[in-house]
This record gives structure tokens, sequence and C-alpha cells, in this order.
């Protein structure tokens, strides 16, 4: 039986993962940090095959004694403080964990290192972010990065050790640069769940508007479900690699609002939506648009769900989410 070892277990990407690989006959083993983290009795009831392993990404010793307990053959660096709005005002901490903590599962790595003929393999969650005040459109492998908050900073860091352990010492490290994925485990703080139940919640007389930030900013969005698999294959090559996953479509915020209205039958949906500057960021990055063509080549992987069937599939989930609470 294959093992694997993800840390940020209890993050929609980890879930999705967890499944994933349940499905595929691996022992999957989730790092939690802190004492009764409070998401742990949700996976308990959702994730029973889930073994949970003590230690944080700031905790070096603790990642050495993880990756000891759990022996796995695979590990996917998924934890961060991912929330790119928060990173402003916590930037010591995200620089911390989002940057620093991939050196030290790079470090667990080499300490530990898995059987001689199977050492562990590693996969990191780089992210568009890194790419920012964009210099090219598409964004590709090689397009330069320019991040535009202290997670994008972040990012880079960690997306470059990876490259530079990798080159250095032979690891078998991969990193993914992932555009944004959504689906109905998101965090209610990110834009695409942010609207999709607030919209359910506006459709069930439980909310009167939405507010929000910026509406011109443009993202490449795509379902987290698919973008698992790519994480999974790019362990499974002779060779270690970065590739970018991406739909290769580009949408605004208020395309976005508008799209989940509509599929509630509201067409007027400015009438619900303020604009409030406090979510507004300091720094934008304003276009986002991947070229994945690595991906779809070498890996053989392509997205499933497009971002109309997207929105749809958070808008049916929040309607049924929403409407349990009150019936
Ligand atoms: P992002 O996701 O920053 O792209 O990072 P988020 O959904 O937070 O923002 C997307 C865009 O929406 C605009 N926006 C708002 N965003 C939020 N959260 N709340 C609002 O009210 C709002 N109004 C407008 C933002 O300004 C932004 O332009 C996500 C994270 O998952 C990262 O961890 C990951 O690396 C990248 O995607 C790929």
């Amino acid at each position: 039986m294959p093992r694997a070892f993800i840390t940020g277990i209890t993050g929609q990407d980890g879930q999705h993962l967890a499944e994933f690989l349940h499905a595929k006959g691996y022992e999957v083993f989730g790092l939690v940090k802190g004492q009764n983290n409070p998401r742990m009795v949700q996976m308990r009831d959702e994730f029973p095959y889930v073994e949970p392993v003590p230690g944080d990404l700031a905790d070096l010793p603790s990642l050495v004694k993880a990756l000891e307990f759990a022996q796995p053959d695979e590990v996917y660096n998924l934890g961060a403080i991912s929330f790119v709005a928060v990173s402003f005002n916590q930037a010591e901490l995200t620089a911390n964990i989002t940057g620093l903590g991939v050196l030290r599962m790079l470090e667990a790595i080499r300490m530990v290192g898995g059987a001689k003929n199977n050492p562990i393999r590693l996969y990191q969650a780089s992210s568009s972010e890194m790419f920012g005040k964009v210099r090219e459109t598409p964004q590709t492998e090689l397009t330069p990065f320019h991040p535009r908050s202290p997670y994008g900073c972040a990012k880079v860091f960690g997306h470059d050790i990876v490259v530079n352990y990798r080159e250095s010492y032979d690891l078998f490290a991969c990193s993914g640069i992932l555009f944004n994925h959504e689906g109905p485990r998101r965090g209610l703080e990110f834009v695409t769940r942010k609207v999709t139940n607030s919209v359910a919640r506006i459709k069930l007389g439980l909310q009167q508007e939405i507010v929000l930030g910026n509406l011109d900013s443009k993202r490449d969005w795509g379902y987290a479900g698919d973008y698992v698999k790519a994480m999974w294959l790019m362990l499974q090559q002779d060779q270690p690699d970065d590739y970018v996953v991406a739909t290769g479509q580009t949408n605004s915020i208020e395309d976005l609002v508008a799209l989940a209205f509509a599929e509630v039958g509201i067409e007027n949906w400015r009438d619900y939506v303020r604009q409030d500057p406090k979510f507004f960021r300091p720094a934008e990055v304003d276009l986002l648009i991947g070229d994945s063509s690595k991906a779809r080549i070498q890996l053989g992987w392509k997205p499933e769900v497009d971002f109309a069937s997207l929105i749809k599939m958070m808008v049916a989930h929040d309607l049924r989410f929403e409407g349990d609470k009150i019936r």
C-alpha cells in the first residue's frame, strides 16, 4: 500500500486529495497543528481513513518526527497561510509558514530520506499569485515572477527553494503552479464561495446584500477536484519537474457575481452588491490566465469542470447547505 503524507489536510485541497488518494488505495497521513484543532472533528467524521499526525510547519523537529512516523512514499505540502488578504496583515507569519515551511519540509525529507531505492517524493503547492503583476499573458512555467502580496513573495521563495534543493541534492521534488481552484469545500473567505454562499442566502431570504472589494480583477478559475489529480500525476513521472495547472479561461469577479445570481434567477444583481474599500488589497493581481500545455502534454491532465459548471455546482451546494440550516 503506498503511503502519502499531506500538510494542509483540513483545507479544501487536502480534503480532495485525501479522498482521491484513498480511492487509489493509499494509506493517508495528515499533519495536524495545534491542540484541539477544531477542524479535526470534521476530519474525523468525514475522512475516518486519514491518520492525523501532530506537527507544525514552523517546527522542523516535529516535521522530522511526523515523517519518521508516517514513512511516506509521497509528501504533498499544501499547508500555508493561504488567504492573500490576510498575508498583508500577517506578513511575517506568512513568510514563516508559507515560505520557510517549505524549506523545513525539504530539510525534513533530506533527514528522513525514505527507502534507498524509493526516496520520498515531494509535491509543493506553488501558486499563480507568484506571477502577480503579470509579465506576459498567458502565463507559463517560464513566465518571470512579480508577486504582489506577502503571500505571493513567500510562495516565490517556496518555489525557488524546491528548484534549488532538486538541483543541489537530487531530490524528487515538483511544484505545481496552480491557478485558482474552487468548489463547495472552499472557505467562505475566498471570493467564489463568498459569492455563491451569499447568493444562496439572498435567494433564501437570509441575507440582503453582498459586500465585495475589486470587481474588475480577472482569475483563471478551475475545480479543485480536477487539480488534485495533477498533483498526483506529477509525482508518478520518471523525472521531477514544475507544471502550470490552469483552465486557460479567465473571468472577472463581475462575471462570477452575474453568473451566480443568474443561477437563482436574479438578473438585477447590481441591486444586491455593494463595494467596501476594506475588501480592496494594497496591491492587486489584475489578470491571471494560465497556459497548462505542458501538464496537458506530459501528464495527460486536463480540467473536466468549466467555470459555468463550477459556479452552478457551488450555488446548488450552498442552496442545500443554507437551506438545511433553516429546515
Ligand atoms: P486569490 O483568491 O487572492 O486569487 O488567491 P480570492 O478568492 O481571495 O480573491 C480573488 C480576487 O477577488 C477579489 N475580490 C475579493 N476577494 C475576496 N476574498 N473577498 C472579497 O470580498 C473580494 N472582492 C473582490 C480579490 O481582490 C482578488 O482579486 C487564491 C488563494 O487560494 C491562494 O492561496 C492561491 O494561491 C491562489 O488563489 C491561486
